[in-house]
């Protein structure tokens, strides 16, 4: 049984935004601009900057990364006020994601407003931003604590007003699968524009939760190189992009530089100072390791076996573990075959009890692997 993708969707990458609120996300200008270009080259669909109102220097690098005429559609974040606007009018930016929170928790603790009055507060910002010809989008904030129907109440708003897009965002990470479908297929009843997904990551969804938005209604979801961000981040383009390639293979390679995966995690992690985990979706370091006996006996004749994704696809390679005492005798003679060696099945059998002997006191490496089969084909 296998999941379809029904609907088109485009990914908002936001490591230059989301990922600059990640603790060790302090970007130079040039770190943005080197992260720009290789987001690019990957052809995510748009690249989000930090809000130009947020810093000077902020202003600066939203200009200079526009001007670096890439494919990618280049937008911004924003508080959804009137002078961020302008800021972000001013850089040049091609979109503005404007937000408001609306629950209850954050209304209170953040900006003080009911919902009526972020509907009132909604207008000046929207209207300036959409006259000014840009993408314009309005978000709810940690809209899995909101009130549904506050919710459904600013996106028909902010529909009215003429948005292309509405967006939902689990700021906290809290939102469970089937929640996130619940929702969006409410929200795609609710209004006809694009719909966005934003979560974070701290109940471990984010991935989940990005591709139940879109089995809903999204339209877009916004991800961030190596899911960088407040706390433990958002849905990571790397993870996302591995359940999205699982669903629809051709569609994803077609649309995306899968190849340059692995260069993009390695600058972000070199200009955040951060490793690459072991465990990260296509790219970590054992994501294309076998090692039980039965594993390798099945991947090697067909490598389909236990790999949904090629490691071709993002310049890997595949690693057969011979020497654990996990082995069997099909993958040591494979290893025998690789060596030009042949055993017999009794010594096949015998050699593979000996590895596993000897694994018991600890795994053997592949040189030790070889030594043992040449000396026992000599002794
Ligand atoms: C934040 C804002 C945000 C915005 C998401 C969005 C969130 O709290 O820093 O614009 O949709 O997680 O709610 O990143
Ligand atoms: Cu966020």
């Amino acid at each position: 049984m296998t999941a379809s993708v029904a609907r088109p969707w485009r990914i908002i990458d936001s490591t230059l935004r989301e990922g600059e609120q990640f603790a060790h996300g302090n970007f130079r200008t040039e770190d943005k601009i080197a992260i720009a270009q290789a987001l690019d080259a990957f052809r995510v669909d748009y690249l989000e900057l930090t809000s130009p109102a947020a810093s000077p220097q902020s202003q600066k690098d939203a200009e200079r990364i526009v001007k670096l005429g890439l494919s990618a559609r280049v937008i911004t974040h924003a508080r959804c006020v009137v002078d961020d606007v302008r800021a972000a009018v001013d850089a040049g930016v091609q979109g503005i994601g404007l937000l408001f929170a609306t629950s209850r928790i954050l209304r209170e603790a953040s900006h003080g407003r009911s919902i009526q009055q972020i509907i009132d507060a909604m207008g000046p910002p929207i209207e300036l931003a959409l006259a000014s010809g840009l993408e314009t989008r309005f978000s709810a904030e940690d809209a899995f604590r909101s009130e549904e129907s506050d919710l459904m109440a600013v996106y028909r708003a902010a529909e009215k007003l003429g948005v292309h897009r509405v967006g939902a965002a689990d700021t906290v990470g809290i939102a469970t699968p089937r929640q996130v479908y619940a929702l969006f297929r409410e929200i795609r009843r609710t209004v006809s524009c694009d719909i966005g997904f934003h979560g974070h990551d701290d109940t471990g969804c984010a991935v989940a939760n990005a591709w139940e938005a879109i089995a809903g209604g999204a339209t877009h979801v916004d991800v961030s190189v190596l899911g960088i961000g407040e706390r433990v981040g958002i849905t990571p383009l790397g993870g996302f992009i591995a359940r999205m390639y699982s669903l629809d293979p051709q569609g994803v390679s077609a649309r995306y530089r899968l190849g340059q995966l692995r260069e993009l995690e390695r600058l972000v992690a070199r200009v955040t100072g951060v490793e690459i985990p072991f465990n990260n979706p296509l790219t970590g370091a054992t994501a294309y390791t076998h090692k039980a006996g039965m594993h390798l006996k099945a991947m090697l004749a067909n490598s389909g076996s236990y790999e949904i994704i090629p490691p071709e696809t993002v310049g890997m390679a595949r690693q057969l573990i011979v020497g654990s005492r996990l082995t069997g005798k099909h993958a040591v003679a494979y290893r025998a075959r690789e060596m030009g060696l042949t055993f017999g099945e009794g010594e096949l059998r015998a050699v593979t009890a000996r590895i596993k002997d000897m694994a018991d006191r600890g795994q053997l490496s592949s040189e030790e692997i070889d030594r043992v089969l040449r000396e026992w084909m000599t002794a």
